[in-house]
């Protein structure tokens, strides 16, 4: 180990004892860093939604688009550039750091903001893994119009056809899930949600209110290996929710055609959307709860 390494450990430690646990000092870790933080070395994709509805960072597409059903053909979509309508703007200075992006209304033809997964998320058909990490402020019980909200959803075909998301659901009070959808084909079945082993992991009655900020993250490794040994954990506000063990999900996404979801049928503030390119520690986690700024440029 280089002088230099060894210093930098040292400096992070040190950091580390400094801050505690509490967010007093939310660029202490961040500047001792000096970008080699692991955090931020798997970073893949950061969208701020400070100043616009944009990625910040990121190897693909920054620009974010809106997916329509088609008007006649069932199962069709319509992908149209930009933001479409009003239903979404940035809220300067709202956010959990710096602006965020309101969702006010739902759109027609269940119309959803994405942006293009191919370069935006470390994705491979063999072995994946990564993380997400993102705010949301809202009651989930008061605010929402439509039975389903995913703040995130990152597929192809569909929620349940190789999906990778976050959903409030339809009950009341609704719960926050975590859904791992595998995909059908290659001798693959869909998974219905109200199966007893849907691959879902659950934080009944989340209770989040309208003045609140929460911290949501998830993490995924072994995802499309063919074996049984794909793990997926959820987090809220830095605390473990609940995993995924020991289950085959094989998401078998053709990549150009994948969209990473976001604020679909939700109502409400989101903010500081990250992707990470592995799945990140539960200490990682903490300090990207801690530290709202974390990845911030
Ligand atoms: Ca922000």
């Amino acid at each position: 180990m280089s002088f230099q390494r060894s210093y930098f450990i040292f400096a992070l430690v040190l950091s580390l004892a400094a801050c505690g646990t509490t967010a007093e000092e939310p660029s202490a870790v961040k500047s001792s860093a000096s970008g080699s933080d692991p955090v931020l070395d798997s970073l893949v994709f950061y969208a701020s939604f400070d100043r616009e509805i944009a990625g910040d960072v990121g190897g693909g597409e920054l620009k974010a688009g809106t997916r329509f059903d088609h008007e006649t053909e069932k199962g069709q979509f319509v992908f149209e550039e930009g933001i479409a309508g009003d239903a979404f703007r940035i809220v300067p200075e709202a956010g959990i750091h710096g602006g965020a992006l309101e969702a006010g209304d739902v759109l027609p033809r269940r119309g959803r903001l994405y942006f293009p997964a191919k370069g935006n998320l470390a994705y491979t058909p063999t072995n994946f893994a990564g993380s997400v990490s993102f705010w949301l402020k809202g009651n989930p019980d008061t605010m929402l119009k439509t039975g389903f909200s995913d703040p995130i959803q990152i597929t192809e075909k569909g929620a349940t056809n190789g999906g990778l998301w976050i959903d409030f659901d339809n009950t009341e009070p609704r719960d926050l899930r975590l859904g791992a959808f595998q995909s059908e084909g290659d001798g693959r079945r869909m998974i219905d949600q109200t199966e007893p082993d849907a691959t879902l992991v659950r934080a009944k009655a989340v209770g989040f209110k309208e003045q609140d900020w929460h911290h949501i993250a998830f993490t995924w490794s072994n995802f499309d290996t063919g074996r049984n040994d794909a793990h997926a954990s959820l987090y809220i506000d830095g605390k473990l929710i609940g995993e995924l063990k020991d289950r085959s999900i094989t998401m078998a996404w053709a990549i150009e055609k994948t969209g990473i979801y976001f604020a679909v049928g939700y109502i409400g503030l989101l903010d500081e959307l990250a992707i990470f390119d592995r799945p990140l520690a539960a200490d990682e986690i903490s300090r990207l709860h801690q530290q709202p700024d974390l990845v911030a440029r």
